[in-house]
């Protein structure tokens, strides 16, 4: 009675509700409500993804100063994931765990921890030029490192630092079948570690650049077979590598030909003065395959903090590196998806500069240089090496291509553009503004040598008014912009909340195939089967002197062990293995107060260790709400101290139940048990019959439904064993535990049941689907349940009771008809009225049509 009242009044708080919401019902409403033109209206229809539906490209954003990696989608711009990759991430227990752990160790600089990154440049490992979606490298600017990062399961595999580059920029460019990954040095410094006196620039400073040797079986850089091109002091900047006629070749700009070495303090100029004097500065052109077989030879090579570092001397000799002049300071460079041209943003200058690789390459071969720079490299006349030059704007930085041959386009960053320019012809096409200040873009696959084009991102820097203000420190501003038609569209703007992202790179959504789950036991940092892996029934404590080892394992809704105890000063590792084998039933593991945490997926094993240095009790828990019990996947740590006496505690006496009340309390579980295991039939019965097993992913869940299941066996036998003896405590306790079971298969199967129905059910025509819409809205999901009796009849053969008229009607107007019979018997049994919800004539007839589509579906509900 009472909890009917209750639903009356809510009932009448929603009618009142969706009075109001009946306002704004059409698009027409919507958008003057809103304050929206046609064109948001078609921006948003462009990016808008309904529930459940994918997106067609992922993009890897740098996370800047964050030290990660951002996961979005596009169109919708909805952001998947942040990856830790340089610093420590505690959602996926990134530095945590004792796995993580020992790949952000491979990070530290001269010993030291760096506990962040300004990550820069992704990049996908490539086969042909092409992205394979395999695996994905990024620097780290201001700690020269690379990071190798697993798109199997999107984890930071490796990290690895730069022996002699002291900063660095150039950074992460993938040679076109990932043989090498290249990383350039941004600020020159002496390579080894010793100190000299800015004096010593021009004779000890150095840039360079280091090409790391990607093994693509491992699918790890292979330190050892890495090694490093020195290069004169001119402050090197961006980089790409060459591709199809010149794949073999690498490209490095430059900003500080001039060599200056500031002094602002001691009265000279600044360096920003100094470092742009000259007209020009230098682009690198050097040959990583000439490079590659230099370092195996000795007297090609030094050798500086254990690392082979090819010499200026021994790569001009052998013809490997080239400077050709490039208006000065500039910023991006990037090769042309044919690997044809190579197009340097002025920066400093409005031009672009198209250079033509086979002119470049006929003057190599004929030794047709213009002369030397200080330290001997060969320079190339500019004049003949350009294909031709385009001005374009205020500041060109970066560019990228799409599938139309000749067609880029190139950020602008003082004049806030993008430009869309022909490389080929030199004219240019369109342009668009962006807000404010962008750096980097891209054009889906838009670095690779088979563009996708169809959607820029602008990468801007600034993002000033375009947002809710959040303090001083805004967010930056990622763009999307249409680009399939003549003119450019600006259709999304996202907030980046994590660091200055620089860069990103897209790839088509179904070049990535990442795993659901791991195989059981696995160390997903190493990608091998974990040694401490722990199955059901293994789960242990072992010591070893003041070394305790805790071998557990989780599955909703329990950590095995529930209690351990160790000494205090004891050394603890627990070495945690995942159960799970279903998709997204991830546990987090953590222990209050200790600083310790490890995610848990299904599969995976992961460890943690840490000294237990203070007595006492630490409760430790799930961190992921991974079933209705999670709040019950919970143990404890004891600790205590092997050195101290501790006294009895009286205990307190609670009052225990009597046989009778044990004995109802026994039966009242028997009787759930049973009600829950009907549920469970009919819901195998279900699937049965719809021949659940020709559907791969509703076999994958019904099959861990059914693994839940059997595990009641075993349960049972106990609560049946308790019984006998007579101890009906511990016979309650292990039918709850059945019940627990029981409602882990009913959860999945339920999933599966529902997933499965929607697959069978037949099409909704549109206006059964505007019908659906209009039931939802109108809050008639309040009191009705489709398929069961809820605080009001079940829809289903609603109209098979009556008739479409009579629905009509009724819906239109309810009071009409409360003094006919059959109404005036629902009103008795639910005491509640069908209230009037203000449908129009339209509403009502689509609803209809839903009733109708619920009728045919009537068996899947
Ligand atoms: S760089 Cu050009 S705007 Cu550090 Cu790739 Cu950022
Ligand atoms: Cu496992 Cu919450």
């Amino acid at each position: 009675m009472n909890f009917l009242k209750k639903c009356a009044v809510s009932l009448a708080v929603l009618a009142a509700f969706a009075v109001q919401a009946v306002a704004a019902d059409t698009l027409q409403d919507i958008m003057k409500e809103r304050n929206l033109s046609e064109k948001d209206v078609i921006a948003a229809a462009k990016t808008y993804q309904p529930s459940g539906r994918k997106d067609e490209y992922i993009v890897f954003s740098s996370g800047g100063q964050s030290g990660q990696v951002i996961v979005y989608g596009v169109p919708s711009m909805r952001i998947y994931k942040y990856i830790g990759v340089f610093t420590p991430e505690p959602w996926q227990g990134y530095g945590y765990d004792d796995e993580s752990k020992a790949v952000l160790e491979q990070g530290k600089i001269r010993g030291r921890d760096i506990t962040w990154g300004d990550s820069h440049h992704p990049a996908f490992t490539e086969k042909n030029g092409e992205y394979t979606g395999d695996y994905l490298f990024i620097n780290d600017k201001a700690n020269p490192r690379l990071a190798v990062i697993n798109l199997h399961d999107f984890e930071t595999v490796q990290i690895v630092t730069n022996p002699v580059i002291k900063s660095e920029h150039g950074g992460a460019f993938v040679t076109p079948n990932s043989e090498y990954v290249m990383e350039a040095s941004q600020y020159a410094a002496p390579l080894d570690n010793n100190y000299y006196p800015i004096e010593n620039y021009a004779d000890v400073f150095r840039g360079a650049v280091t090409l790391w040797k990607f093994d693509k079986t491992k699918g790890r850089i292979d330190v050892d077979k890495s090694f490093t091109l020195e290069l004169p002091p001119y402050m090197q900047d961006l980089s790409d590598a060459g591709k199809g006629p010149s794949d073999g070749w690498g490209f490095i700009n430059s900003f500080n030909s001039e060599m200056y070495t500031g002094g602002i303090e001691k009265g000279l100029p600044p360096f920003e003065a100094g470092m742009s004097r000259n007209d020009n500065d230098y682009l690198h052109v050097f040959n990583w395959k000439i490079l590659e077989k230099l370092a195996q030879d000795k007297k090609n090579y030094k050798v500086i903090n254990g690392h082979r570092v090819v010499t200026i001397d021994a790569a001009v000799k052998a013809g490997a590196l080239f400077l050709i002049p490039e208006p000065k300071s500039p910023h991006g460079v990037d090769v042309t998806p044919d690997g044809k041209y190579i197009v340097v943003g002025g920066k400093l200058d409005t031009h672009a500069s198209v250079y033509d690789f086979a002119k470049i390459k006929a003057l190599i071969d004929k030794k047709d240089f213009i002369g030397k720079d200080p330290y001997g490299i060969p320079i190339i006349d500019m004049k003949k090496a350009l294909h031709g030059q385009v001005e374009l704007g205020l500041g060109p930085l970066h560019s990228s291509f799409v599938p139309e041959d000749g067609i880029i386009y190139t950020s602008l960053y003082v004049d806030s553009q993008i430009v869309k320019w022909d490389y080929k012809n030199l004219k240019v096409l369109d342009r668009i503004n962006v807000h404010y200040n962008i750096g980097h873009l891209d054009t889906m696959e838009g670095k690779s040598s088979k563009p996708k084009g169809k959607y820029a991102l602008s990468l801007d820097k600034l993002s000033i008014d375009r947002f809710n203000p959040v303090g001083p420190l805004h967010p930056q501003n990622h763009q999307l912009i249409d680009i399939t038609g003549p003119k450019m569209e600006l259709i999304y703007d996202m907030p980046i909340p994590l660091g200055e992202p620089h860069d990103v790179v897209s790839i088509a959504a179904d070049k990535l195939k990442p795993q659901a789950t791991y195989d059981m036991g696995t160390n997903s940092r190493t990608g091998k089967p974990h040694p401490a892996v722990t199955l059901a029934g293994q789960e242990r404590v072992e010591r070893k002197g003041n070394n305790v080892t805790v071998y557990a394992t989780m599955v909703r809704s329990h950590i095995n062990p529930e209690h351990i105890t160790v000494n205090k000063g004891d050394k603890v590792t627990i070495h945690i293995t995942s159960l799970e084998r279903a998709q997204d039933e991830t546990h987090g593991f953590a222990i209050d107060a200790l600083n310790v945490h490890a995610s848990i997926e299904p599969g995976k094993t992961a460890s943690v260790t840490f000294v237990a240095d203070e007595e006492g009790v630490f409760p430790y828990y799930c961190t992921e709400f991974c079933s209705a019990l999670h709040l019950e996947m919970m143990g404890y740590l004891f600790v205590k101290d092997p050195n101290k006496k501790y006294e009895d505690i009286k205990k307190m006496s609670l009052q225990k139940l009597s046989k009778e009340q044990l004995e109802a309390e026994y039966k009242k579980i028997l009787a759930t048990n049973e009600a829950t295991d009907a549920v469970i039939q009919s819901v195998v019965k279900f699937l049965t019959d719809k021949g659940y097993d020709k559907y791969p992913e509703i076999k994958a869940l019904v099959t861990d439904a059914l693994n839940q299941y059997g595990n009641i066996k075993d349960v049972k036998a106990k609560a049946d064993a308790a019984y006998k003896k007579g101890d009906l405590d511990q016979a309650i306790l292990w039918e709850n535990q059945v019940w627990q079971y029981m409602v882990k298969t009913a959860d999945v199967g339920l999933r599966a049941k529902a997933r499965l129905s929607k697959m069978l059910a037949s099409p909704m025509s549109e206006a059964a689907s505007r019908g659906e819409a209009a039931y939802l809205t109108g809050g008639c999901n309040g009191c009705h349940v489709i398929g069961q009796v809820s605080s009001g009849p079940d829809l289903t053969g609603a109209i098979d009771r009556t008739s479409e008229q009579w629905v009509f009607e009724f819906t239109k107007n309810p009071a009409s008809k409360y003094d006919e019979p059959y109404v005036k018997e629902l009103i008795n049994y639910f005491n509640l009225r069908m209230p009037n919800q203000n449908m129009k004539d339209g509403e009502i007839k689509d609803m209809i049509e839903y009733m109708k589509w619920i009728d045919q579906n009537a068996d899947l509900f």
